[in-house]
């Protein structure tokens, strides 16, 4: 229906005829002169009627139309220094193709700050605004970022089930759902598929995926429904050939977030692209933590405190935003976890800005000693009977990473989780 979008308007185009679709953002009526501001995905542009030059059916609608309504609006570009962008359009023709309703649930002008419950509950209208759309715009980008960089070194892309039988992280963060005459998940994360893949001989896949966490957290940086980029790569040495993977991959993502210019100029924020990863180990994370005051026993996971320290501590040393934390102990990390000596396992955790984004490792690939982790991490492996057979005929050294895009949004433009999801599931959220 358009000729173009707002934003592609220039005075260059002075005396052309266009066509133009979008909201109307807002009305000022100074009598003789009347105002539109037309909002589309690519901007604004101002629409301006004057009484004696324009057709009096252009005038009547303007009188008529409400704010949001959607147009259709017909009209020759006109040079004006005093134009926003020096340049609006006198309209020959407005058609109202879609009338709002008001009062308006939200404020799209943004001259009222909303609460986030209120944003969220009209989130339809929230993503109106400028500076809330350029948050998806910056998520789109990264993501395709993100498969340009795996398609480029040879990964296969995979969808794998997500209504599964048993849980692949061992936990008991499931949501069950009824299957039929019997009880089945959501599934957790591709985990147990991904690694069925490397017996199927692709070698490396991805997924972009949902993960469905039953978590009872109600925090600044989990939701109950995420997505993520999961990798898994067979013929690896040990976990470093990961951390390598991970490590183009999250740079390439950042860096493409840093190219979206005109978003971040809406956001008013500035992404640094980080030089390598520091990589250091979970015992001398402690000990950073230990001299800065902040003791974490030896075994336990590093809380959302000791992260937040740990990434300001990295920061002022190597001055960079991302750290691996690698070598944690076993007993903290999943079944598939490869163990590197009887303590500490072949597993990192990717931290950025003092938060988890990713976790990986080199996994196991012996039948015998993955049954013998099942059972030590008090799982049955008869529950475990379709995966383990994939360790049975042939199943080669791998290992791969699950990198959480949520937390990667909220990380490069300082937002909170809720923020960089379109319709967040948390505790307490289930519509819209
Ligand atoms: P893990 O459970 O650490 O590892 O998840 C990987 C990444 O997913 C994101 N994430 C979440 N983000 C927000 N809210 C949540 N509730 C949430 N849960 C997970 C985080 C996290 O780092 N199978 C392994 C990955 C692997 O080893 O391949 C796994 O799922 O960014």
């Amino acid at each position: 229906m358009r000729t173009q979008y707002s934003n592609e308007i220039t005075p260059s185009l002075d005396g052309k005829s266009v066509s133009l679709c979008g909201w109307i953002h807002e009305i000022r009526d100074m009598g003789k002169l009347k105002f539109l501001i037309l909002r589309d995905r690519g901007g604004f542009i101002q629409i301006t009627a004057k009484a004696g030059t324009c057709d009096q059916s252009v005038l009547n609608t303007i009188n008529e139309v409400s704010r949001e309504s959607v147009v259709d609006i017909k009209g020759i570009v006109r040079k004006n220094e005093k134009a926003p962008n020096n340049v609006e359009i006198s309209p020959v023709s407005i058609d109202i193709i879609s009338k709002s309703g008001s009062p308006l649930p939200l404020d799209v002008t943004a001259k009222v700050d909303a609460d986030i419950d209120t944003r969220l509950n009209n989130r339809f209208m929230d993503l109106r605004k400028p500076e809330i759309a350029a948050i998806f715009k910056i998520r789109s980008k990264i993501l395709s970022a993100g498969r340009e960089f795996l398609l480029k070194n040879g990964f296969i892309e995979i969808h794998t089930p997500k209504i599964i039988a048993s849980a692949s992280e061992g936990g008991t963060e499931l949501f069950p759902i009824s299957y039929f005459d019997r009880e089945a998940y959501l599934a957790q994360s591709p985990q147990l598929y991904k690694q069925m893949m490397m017996s199927s001989g692709f070698d490396r896949v991805y997924e972009i995926t949902n993960y469905f966490r039953a978590e009872e957290h109600d925090t600044r940086r989990h939701l109950n429904e995420v997505v993520a980029i999961d990798a898994e790569i067979s013929f690896i040495k040990d976990e470093n050939d990961v951390m390598g993977f991970l490590e183009g991959l999250i740079l390439s993502i950042i860096k493409s977030a840093a190219e979206c210019k005109t978003e971040l100029d809406i956001l008013k924020k500035e992404i640094n692209v980080p030089g390598d990863i520091k990589k250091i180990t979970y015992d001398k994370a402690l000990k950073l933590l230990e001299e800065n005051g902040k003791v974490v026993p030896w075994g336990a996971d590093i809380d959302t405190e000791g992260e937040k320290f740990l990434g300001d501590i990295v920061m002022k040393r190597y001055n960079s935003g991302l750290c691996f934390i690698t070598r944690y102990p076993l007993r903290i990390k999943p079944f598939y976890t490869m163990p590197h000596d009887s303590e500490y396992s072949r597993s990192f955790d990717l931290e950025y800005k003092g938060v988890e984004i990713s976790s990986g490792g080199q996994r196991i690939h012996d039948y015998n000693l993955l049954v013998e982790r099942i059972k030590e991490c008090n799982l049955n492996p008869e529950n475990f009977g379709f995966y383990l057979n994939a360790f049975r005929y042939g199943m080669p050294p791998h290992g791969g990473f699950g990198l959480g895009i949520e937390r990667v949004m909220m990380q490069l433009l300082d937002l909170s989780i809720r923020e960089v999801v379109l319709f967040p599931r948390d505790r307490h959220r289930l519509t819209p």
